[in-house]
């Protein structure tokens, strides 16, 4: 094992379907070029990168009822899903860069392929679990959650490609963070399952240090379970992170974001991670793609053991006047 004995397997998961929005497939490339690689293992990380997913492109992915892009987001997750499972059999923390947040789908769903029951912990303006039926919009980064959740599939209609996913995570295993942005029916879903939710009033009312420390004592209150950690750039304030899809006013600073990363990574539990929704078509400037791209980067190192106090491997010595 490396110093901070920590292993990560990166994937590039450029895929756009889940939104409208061109850009955003572009999130892998860049959030690699800003030297996320070099950075981890310059923190004692080893790392392998599995490269880029190609997607199948489908020629008449035509809606199902309002839902856009059934056959290409179906089929897009379960090639993820297959690289989550990939990367966590040769033992790495799984890190998946994005691409849109209807790739959570197969993210989860591999993770929970591979290491069984998961705690997840969804840091996003939005609250993403629309169900097919309720979404007003049809775009499938709205739902993720809804397809996963054991408690939601008797709501969910059949739908081409989707007949691989089977639900995976438990309502009461599912904390989120960051939420100023959701549609009524999500609200009522959120309500209906009794689950955690830390929204920006929250984190307005305890801080952050106190919602990372009831989000942990929430989670492990049972048995630990690895965690997921889903993050949505877009939780972060658009001040910081300008560029993404459906910026939300009033959202978590700098340091808010980064803290969660922080101490989740002290957990010792996290086991993937996502990336997601980095568009630099949306940002008006380079400064705007460039604040975007590296807060990402930040958070992601915070995930694998940076502290902003310093760090030092175990072998560093003193030198010595000779
Ligand atoms: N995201 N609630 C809206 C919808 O379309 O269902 C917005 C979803 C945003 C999704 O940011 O990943
Ligand atoms: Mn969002
Ligand atoms: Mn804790
Ligand atoms: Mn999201």
């Amino acid at each position: 094992l490396p110093p901070s004995g920590r292993s990560v397997g990166i994937i590039g998961a450029g895929f756009s379907k889940g939104q409208p929005r061109d850009g955003v497939e572009r999130g892998p490339d860049l959030i690699r070029a800003a030297g996320l690689r070099d950075k981890l293992q310059g923190q004692g990380c080893a790392v392998k990168d599995y490269g880029n997913l190609a997607f199948e492109e489908f020629a008449n992915d035509e809606p199902v009822g309002r839902v856009k892009n059934v056959r290409s987001v179906g089929s897009a997750n379960q090639r993820l899903s297959e690289a989550v499972q990939a990367v966590k059999r040769d033992g790495h923390t799984s890190v998946m860069l994005g691409g849109d947040h209807s790739l959570a789908i197969g993210s989860i769903h591999g993770h929970s392929a591979a290491v069984g029951e998961l705690s997840v912990v969804w840091v996003d303006a939005h609250a993403d679990i629309n169900t097919p039926l309720t979404s007003p919009t049809g775009n499938i980064h709205g739902q993720p959650l809804s397809y996963v959740l054991y408690e939601l599939q008797s709501k969910i209609p059949v739908l081409p490609n989707f007949s691989w996913i089977k639900p995976c995570v438990s309502a009461k295993d599912l904390v989120y963070i960051g939420l100023r942005d959701v549609d009524p029916s999500e609200h009522h879903l959120l309500k209906l399952l009794g689950v955690k939710v830390f929204s920006m009033t929250e984190v307005d009312q305890l801080g952050v240090s106190k919602v990372m420390e009831e989000t942990c004592d929430y989670l492990s209150a049972r048995v630990k379970k690895p965690i997921h950690l889903s993050y949505d750039i877009d939780a972060i304030d658009p001040s910081v992170t300008p560029a993404t899809g459906t910026p939300v006013v009033g959202g978590l600073s700098y340091r808010e974001g980064v803290y969660i990363s922080e101490h989740l990574s002290q957990t010792g539990l996290l086991s993937a991670v996502d990336l997601v929704e980095v568009n630099p078509l949306r940002g008006r400037t380079e400064q705007d793609v460039q604040s975007t791209v590296h807060t990402a980067v930040d958070v992601l190192l915070g995930c694998f053991g940076r502290r902003r106090e310093g760090n030092h491997s175990p072998s560093h010595r003193v030198p010595d006047l000779q």
